[in-house]
């Protein structure tokens, strides 16, 4: 197999930005005066579901049956000041804590991480980005990771709630997928987790992962290959089949 193209995970993948997501959830409960707390056993479970959005819904309909949703109804109207409304609200203040952080400099690129993107780069292979965060947070992390022009590297940016159903729904590797006009087979994935893992094995992707300290204990049955991480690059253009300049 020649590998024409790398898709990358981002959140855990790319870097271990969990701890600044979990961090910048707080700050927004704080900010917006809920008495809501995220710690990092409970956040473990949490990661569970992706998405953000997702995840605090899951955090109120599982983990706090006392509290009142606001309605989306008012009658038979729908009111802006919903339930929707509320966790869309309460997400968008997070991902301005959270871009900050980013911006701050807060997280580094994992190990081998802007290494392995120069040198695909420069052998020509082709390289995207399949994520369930927001293009915001993207733009945040790599900004600082890889330079202001580091779009220049991607042939597509694949975030969020730009497909219908979150990992480990396939939807957003094969809306890469799509976008970059290869096929599965001439590309492989990236990736930290077992919801990641699963949305790119039902997409057909040869998967890789990197493991960090929420995603170790978890299932990658049907993984190509596991590393703790990419700063034995060789070992992973070995393992991969990557032919890559070193
Ligand atoms: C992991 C996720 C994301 C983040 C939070 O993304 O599940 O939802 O935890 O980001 P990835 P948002 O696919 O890159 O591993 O709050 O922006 O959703
Ligand atoms: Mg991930």
């Amino acid at each position: 197999m020649t590998i024409k193209a790398i898709i990358f995970d981002v959140d855990g993948t790319m870097a271990d930005t969990e701890d600044a997501h979990r961090q910048s959830f707080n700050k927004a409960f704080a900010e917006s005066k809920l008495d809501w707390n995220w710690d990092v056993a409970l956040y473990d479970k949490l990661l569970k579901v992706t998405g953000g959005k997702e995840r605090i819904k899951y955090f109120i309909e599982s983990f706090l049956p006392g509290f009142t949703k606001p309605s989306d109804f008012l009658g038979e109207v729908l009111v802006p000041s919903g339930y929707e409304a509320f966790v869309k609200n309460l997400h968008a203040v997070k991902t301005t804590h959270y871009t900050a952080m980013m911006r701050a400099g807060g997280v580094p690129l994992r190990p081998g991480i802007k290494q392995l993107i120069s040198d695909a780069h420069k052998a020509g292979i082709t390289l995207a980005i399949a994520t369930t965060t927001t293009p915001e947070n993207v733009g945040a992390l790599l900004e600082v990771g890889l330079g202001k022009d580091w779009i220049n590297y991607f042939s597509s940016v694949g975030c969020g709630d730009i497909v219908p159903l979150k990992k480990p729904a396939p939807d957003i590797y094969n809306w890469v997928l799509d976008e970059i006009k290869l096929p599965a087979a001439d590309c492989i994935a990236l990736e930290d987790s077992n919801n990641g893992l699963r949305s790119s094995l039902a997409a057909g992707l040869k998967t890789y992962i990197t493991t960090n300290h929420y995603t170790r204990n978890q299932d990658f049955t049907g993984a190509a290959a596991v590393f703790e991480d990419l700063s034995n690059l060789p070992a992973f253009y070995k393992t991969s089949g990557l032919k890559l300049p070193q």
